[in-house]
């Protein structure tokens, strides 16, 4: 059985995803409004990800035999400076996401919740991959820094990230 207090801390992080897809969602507005398809794309995968690891909290709680109780999404965010500063604001986050999981983690360990603290590991990799991934397309715009060209270049590739990842190999 886990106990009152991690499924309360598990049943608040569905939100916490939630509120991700819904900022990505929000991202991938900002960018079909300059035309930028490509990251568009790229935000709406992540977005559809997002859901999938609210999905993953949801179905946990139910498999402990916890009750789901869904609250509300806050608005997100809905215009940024700049792509780059956008991707920034997604690391951001990101690094939030990492805390939060973090955060479950300590509170499992605290609790001698090994059923917990065996699912969260999926979530503990997974946050590395999302900030690695932040980063890298963070340091690719910085280094093509005011050139439309070099982003026309990477919205192209984020295009294609996106055909990869719906193929079935995103979570
Ligand atoms: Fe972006 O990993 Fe979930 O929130």
């Amino acid at each position: 059985m886990t106990n009152k207090k991690v499924l309360e801390a598990l049943n608040k992080q569905i939100n916490e995803e939630m509120y991700s897809s819904y900022l990505y969602l929000s991202m991938a507005a900002y960018f079909d409004s300059i035309n930028l398809n490509g990251f568009s794309s790229w935000m709406q995968v992540q977005s559809q990800e997002e859901l999938n690891h609210a999905m993953k909290f949801y179905k946990y709680i139910n498999d402990r035999d916890g009750r789901v109780k869904l609250e509300a999404i806050k608005e997100p965010p809905a215009k940024w400076d700049s792509t780059l500063d956008a991707f920034k604001a997604a690391l951001k986050h990101e690094k939030y996401i990492s805390d939060c999981i973090g955060n479950l983690v300590d509170l499992a360990v605290k609790e001698s919740d090994h059923a917990t603290q065996s699912f969260l590991q999926w979530f503990v990799n997974e946050q590395i991959e999302e900030e690695a991934t932040a980063k890298n397309i963070i340091d690719q715009l910085d280094l093509v820094g005011d050139n439309k060209v070099g982003l026309y270049h990477i919205d192209r590739e984020m295009a294609q990230r996106q055909a990869a990842a719906s193929s079935g190999a995103a979570e």
